[in-house]
């Protein structure tokens, strides 16, 4: 069995291609819950969603959010009522966060609606969140504390960032399953997610990081910057922010206690060397995933460096 750390629109493109690549029942995904929060009265996990809208075949690949062919009239409804409609809450989305809420207020946990979702959706790959504990990451900006979710959707990720930090991480622990896949797995993947915001938060739960570290299983990460900029999102503002070096090589630096490899762009070659000196194998190779040949091809490549 293979596990993947994950958040959302990057990782997901990964996650499409190890799903193709491997038998889906062979793979386990953990997910970021530090980006969920609940608006309208509804608890919405963006990451979970989207990967499993992914791999239920109804993701919306250009924008990397959603379901594909989603209408807005509900939200536009919202708006008519007076209410904020910054969060593109599209109609069939809107049923799963119904749903979740309803199963939460009668006290399932977030695994167990997780699993339900997953159930209903035909999913064959298992799914988890990081955590059944609310954490929360908070931007630290000019102009206030502000959630990850203003900062990034309603703000645009304009705000200057003076620091992130994940509220209430102290409180959480890893969701059930989770310590258990990585003792079991054959390999472990850290997707090309945001390192501050969506793999950061999953590493910080209490005991997460050690159970990556102490798994017997080799440990692979895929870099999300190329050059000096990340390939979508605003991970290199995030980094610099958090004192991080923007570049393949911080991310490596950031996760070198755990890694045995780590893909770069071929871009990014001149890293290749320091990123060795950390004691990390710096395999470099496309990382653009823009179609689904490259999701596939960088699936196989991973899979092929961890089997090894
Ligand atoms: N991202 C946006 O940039 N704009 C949106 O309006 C938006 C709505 C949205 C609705 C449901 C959902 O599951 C995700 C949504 N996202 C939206 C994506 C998401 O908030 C971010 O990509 C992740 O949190 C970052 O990992």
């Amino acid at each position: 069995m293979f596990v993947a750390l994950t958040g959302g629109t990057g990782g997901a493109k990964l996650i499409q291609g190890l799903s193709h690549e491997l038998d889906p029942e062979e793979l386990t995904i953990i997910c970021n819950t530090a980006d969920d929060f609940v608006l309208y009265g509804l608890n919405i996990s963006p990451d979970l969603d989207t990967i499993m809208y992914t791999l239920a075949g109804l993701g919306d690949d250009v924008k990397g959010w959603g379901i594909r062919g989603d209408t807005f009239t509900a939200l536009e409804q919202l708006r008519q009522y007076g209410y904020e409609a910054w969060f593109k809450i599209g109609d069939r989305d809107l049923a799963t966060h119904i749903e979740r809420t309803k199963l939460m207020r009668e006290g399932f946990t977030l695994s167990q609606v997780t699993e339900e979702l997953r159930r209903a959706l035909a999913i064959p790959a298992t799914i988890r969140p990081m955590s059944d504990q609310a954490v929360e990451t908070k931007v630290a900006t000019s102009e206030g504390e502000i959630s990850f979710q203003e900062y990034f959707v309603k703000h645009r990720w304009q705000p200057e960032v003076k620091r992130v930090f994940y509220a209430r991480i102290e409180n959480s622990k890893p969701a059930t399953g989770v310590v258990e896949a990585l003792g079991d797995a054959e390999g472990i993947i850290l997707c090309p997610s945001n390192p501050i915001t969506s793999i950061g938060p999953i590493l910080a739960v209490p005991g997460m990081r050690d159970a990556v570290k102490q798994s017997p299983a080799p440990v692979v990460g895929v870099s999300p910057i190329i050059g000096e900029s990340a390939i979508s999102g605003p991970a290199h503002k995030l980094m610099a922010a958090q004192g991080w070096e923007v570049s393949a090589y911080g991310v490596a630096r950031g996760y070198a206690d755990l890694l045995d490899g780590f893909f770069i762009d071929t871009e990014d070659e001149k890293h290749q060397g320091r990123i060795e000196a950390l004691g990390v194998k710096a395999v470099t190779t496309s990382i653009r995933m823009d179609s689904s040949a490259e999701k596939r091809r960088l699936a196989r490549e991973l899979l092929a460096f961890m089997r090894k």
